[in-house]
């Protein structure tokens, strides 16, 4: 849709506007009317508009001296503001903080995206938090959607039983502390913002997608009227402060002024500045600790006291915050199992606990999306559509009426990714590759293996040019964008806490690559320009 040669068509010289700085926030929205009312899908010609709006606000392809201006700017702006990532050329990096930084991967200049999605993914965020906790709460549904799926994937079939423990030991924390982001893509074909996935563990960038959304900014506001964009266009992003405002908000319901957060990292962390922003900003705001250890320590340190109380050393911990044991890579041995039950056991509010981890695999994702199934969790039938809007196509692999969507898939494998039950980013399937996967899973032992998948329709989202920012070196590209819309909330029994979006991210790719993720080295970090 945002295609080169409509950029260079529509070349046009920029204007900018003052902005006030400063409400502490997640998101400002500016009001504008976004073409078509609210959670009508876009249509061609909204398109159409949208495209000529991009067109207007995208930067020359390759100007040169723009870029040559800026991208200095951008790098020295990122390391004085700690947009910075642990350099992988550098072996300590993942170890000790300070040592071997370089700037996170950037688009340069934020991207065109629709106001009218944009406000929808807001929305839809406190009810994906609804959702995902009333999810966790039905066990049996749990269960029964992924029983076959724990026959082919021992990952799944590892936290089904550390769940179906706990549910016979007995609930020891009635708190409920959940941190998402739901991630989209704009569906060029139909127009309509469809889910990619929703992360109930370990959501990354809340703290450098913040910075990003900084950057851009102040570059807008550097430039003068060089670019054309208005940093008013470019909502704040207040995630690492709702981040923080969450994790004190449940500290202060588990009621115990001496507790510190725990936050479980992986031994190696090259994207620790992202997790000590968080901490920082929780002390800073707050005045509460946030302590970093991996399953290791954790074994090592810690114990339960009475009301299992969970201690790490001599800290009572309150809060448990994941951001480690989303992927069996996180359980090299059984001592790092030993870890999590301990936590599990505990009565520290786990983020998330052991069913709200569940309630985020993908054959859930895929069972919600069949007819009659969201019904099971919400009544009110006007959230049920705006939840059902942004479903894509997506379809189980393991029941008597999989047969012919496999072949159809086999058939026509570009318009298909084919998903395992894993997290991280780089586990995906596309293209040719879908039928081989396919064909092999089907002929294997009576195709029992197909349950550990799932298809999802492939999204083609809009593609506009961007400059993308890898270790100082800057290149023009045709590029698509995924945005993920954190969330918060928490529940304490039967009072809802908090329920809220806590701000974005905005994850750009070159058009030509198929997997996402930033941490995996697919994708740079990016923020909107609404248009
Ligand atoms: P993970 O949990 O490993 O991050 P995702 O489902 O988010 O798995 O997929 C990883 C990346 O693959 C996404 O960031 C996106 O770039 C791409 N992707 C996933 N699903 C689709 C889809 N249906 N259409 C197009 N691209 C997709
Ligand atoms: C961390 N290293 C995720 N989380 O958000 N993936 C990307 O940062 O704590 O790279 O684009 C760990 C998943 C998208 C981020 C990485 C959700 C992680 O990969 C944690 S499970």
């Amino acid at each position: 849709m945002f295609t080169e040669e409509l950029v260079r068509e529509h070349t046009c010289v920029p204007r900018i506007v003052e902005e006030a700085e400063g409400e502490n926030r997640s998101m400002t929205l500016p009001s504008a009317d976004p073409p078509g009312e609210a959670g009508r899908a876009m249509t061609h010609s909204d398109f159409g508009y949208l495209s000529s709006q991009a067109a207007a606000v995208t930067p020359r392809v390759n100007d040169e001296p723009l870029v040559s201006d800026l991208v200095p700017q951008a790098l020295s702006w990122s390391s004085l503001n700690g947009l910075v990532i642990g350099d992988k050329n550098h072996k300590r990096s993942g170890t000790v903080p300070g040592i071997g930084l370089v700037h996170a991967p950037f688009s340069l200049l934020p991207s065109p995206f629709p106001r009218q999605a944009f406000s929808q993914a807001i929305e839809l965020a406190p009810l994906f938090n609804l959702l995902a906790d009333r999810v966790s709460q039905d066990a049996e549904f749990l269960h029964q959607t992924l029983a076959r799926t724990r026959k082919a994937d021992h990952f799944i079939a590892r936290l089904l039983d550390i769940h179906l423990q706990m549910l016979d030991e007995g609930v020891k924390q009635k708190i409920r502390l959940g941190l998402h982001r739901s991630d989209y893509m704009l569906d060029t074909a139909t127009g309509e913002l469809l889910q990619v996935e929703i992360n109930t563990i370990a959501s990354s960038f809340p703290a450098l997608g913040s910075l990003v959304a900084s950057l851009h900014r102040h570059l807008i506001n550097w430039c003068g009227d060089g670019l054309g964009l208005e940093a008013e266009n470019v909502p704040q992003n207040g995630a690492v402060d709702a981040f923080a405002q969450a994790f004190a908000l449940a500290w202060k319901e588990y009621g115990d002024n001496r507790a510190v957060v725990l936050m479980v990292v992986c031994p190696e962390e090259r994207n620790m500045y992202d997790q000590y922003w968080l901490a920082l900003k929780l002390f800073q705001s707050y005045g509460i600790k946030m302590i970093r250890k991996s399953f290791t320590q954790v074994l090592a340190e810690g114990m339960l006291g009475d009301n299992n109380t969970l201690f790490i050393g001599k800290q009572v911990v309150s809060v448990v915050y994941y951001r480690a044991g989303y992927s069996p890579d996180d359980y090299p041995s059984e001592s790092e199992w030993d870890a999590r039950l301990l936590l599990e056991r505990s009565a520290a509010v786990k983020c998330p606990n052991i069913s709200y981890h569940l309630a985020g695999a993908k054959k859930i994702q895929q069972e919600l999306a069949k007819p009659g199934v969201v019904e099971r969790f919400f009544e009110n039938k006007e959230d049920i559509t705006k939840v059902r809007s942004c479903f894509a196509g997506l379809w189980g692999l393991d029941d008597e009426n999989s047969a012919a969507i496999i072949e159809e898939a086999i058939r026509n494998p570009e318009g298909f990714v084919l998903k395992p039950q894993r997290e991280g980013g780089g586990n995906n399937i596309y293209g040719a590759d879908v039928s081989k996967k396919l064909v092999e899973l089907r002929d294997t032992d009576g195709g029992v293996g197909l349950a550990a998948y799932i298809l999802m329709q492939r999204i083609f989202p809009p593609v506009h040019p961007a400059y993308l920012v890898h270790d100082g070196i800057w290149s023009c590209e045709e590029t698509v964008s995924e945005l993920g819309i954190f969330s918060a909330y928490i529940r304490n029994g039967n009072k809802e806490v908090l329920n809220t979006e806590a701000g974005y991210l905005l994850r750009t790719k070159s058009s030509q690559t198929n997997e996402g993720g930033v941490a995996a080295g697919y994708a740079v970090l990016d923020s909107v320009h609404l248009i």
